[in-house]
């Protein structure tokens, strides 16, 4: 089928325009814009780590300081980077719909949505910016700061790590709970930036859907989503979701 992107633009935003309710699920993708690198396929965040090596509770316990150094790195590299437009459409359409009919998911750890001034985001996959102890699990900010290869809990001394969740790790259960909760009383989910393959997030689309939500997909390709998917706009986000939100009005 031929993807005229303005003919999907318009009836995505009929959608959108039609939703009481709206919630929306992001990945890595709304923030390649900023310069911030995916997880999967050429150039990705893997490539060059084995995903048991850096993101798994086996893998920090095998070598703490390869997994410190990964995501140093990325705290680091977060100094430079900015909210790009998909963000800031997505504040804007939070802004349109006020508070109780607006939920942003977010599989992502950046903190971007916030930076971009979003409020009700649900970060179900924790955020970088945060440190838990792995002995007492006392979480702390801590920003994007420089932190030592091996940080240690400031009360009980054992090990830091990052306050984010790892594969074969359960997601942090109020906020997944609340994320289901959206999913499932939507009448719109936009899926923007993400491979869809990682559950339970990936599960929230099909949730949505079978609960009797329009879906919205956002991404420079089909996923596994785009199945079931009512509009499916190929694109970048950044300049896909301004363009929806013009239209909006
Ligand atoms: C653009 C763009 C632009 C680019 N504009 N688009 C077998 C079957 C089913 C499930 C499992 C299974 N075996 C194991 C599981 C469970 C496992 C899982 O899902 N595995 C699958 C991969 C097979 N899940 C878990 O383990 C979860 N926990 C769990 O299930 O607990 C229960 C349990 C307990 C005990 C044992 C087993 C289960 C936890 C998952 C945690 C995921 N954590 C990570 C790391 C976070 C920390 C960090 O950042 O380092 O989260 S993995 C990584 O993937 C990260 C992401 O949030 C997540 C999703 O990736 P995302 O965001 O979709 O990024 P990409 O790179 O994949 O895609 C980017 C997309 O953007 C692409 O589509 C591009 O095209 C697009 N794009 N530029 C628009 N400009």
């Amino acid at each position: 089928m031929p993807h005229d992107i303005n003919e999907q633009l318009d009836r995505a935003a009929a959608i959108l325009k039609r939703a009481k309710k709206v919630a929306v699920l992001t990945g890595a993708g709304i923030s390649a814009e900023s310069g911030l690198a995916t997880f999967r396929g050429a150039g990705g965040l893997w490539e060059g780590h084995r995903v048991e090596e850096v993101a798994t509770p086996r893998a920090f316990a095998r070598d703490p300081a390869l997994v410190w150094r990964f995501y140093n790195l990325r705290r680091v590299n977060l100094a430079a980077v900015h909210p790009n437009p998909g963000h800031f459409a997505l504040v804007e359409l939070e802004q349109r719909l006020g508070d109780g009919a607006f939920t942003l998911i977010t599989q992502n750890v950046d903190g971007l949505h916030h930076a971009a001034g979003s409020r009700r985001v649900l970060e179900i996959h924790g955020s970088i910016r945060r440190v838990r102890c792995s002995g007492c699990d006392a979480i702390e900010e801590r920003g994007i700061e420089a932190l030592p290869e091996l940080p240690r809990c400031g009360k009980c001394h054992a090990l830091l790590r990052p306050d984010v969740v790892w594969f074969e790790e359960m997601l942090p259960q109020d906020i997944w709970l609340q994320a289901e909760e959206a999913a499932q009383t939507c009448d719109c989910l936009l899926v923007v930036g993400t491979s869809a393959v990682v559950y339970p997030a990936a599960g929230l689309v099909e949730s949505a859907r079978i609960n009797g939500a329009q879906i919205i997909e956002v991404n420079l390709t089909p996923t596994p989503a785009s199945r079931g998917a009512d509009v499916v706009l190929l694109g970048q986000a950044g300049t896909i979701l301004p363009d929806l939100m013009r239209r909006l009005t």
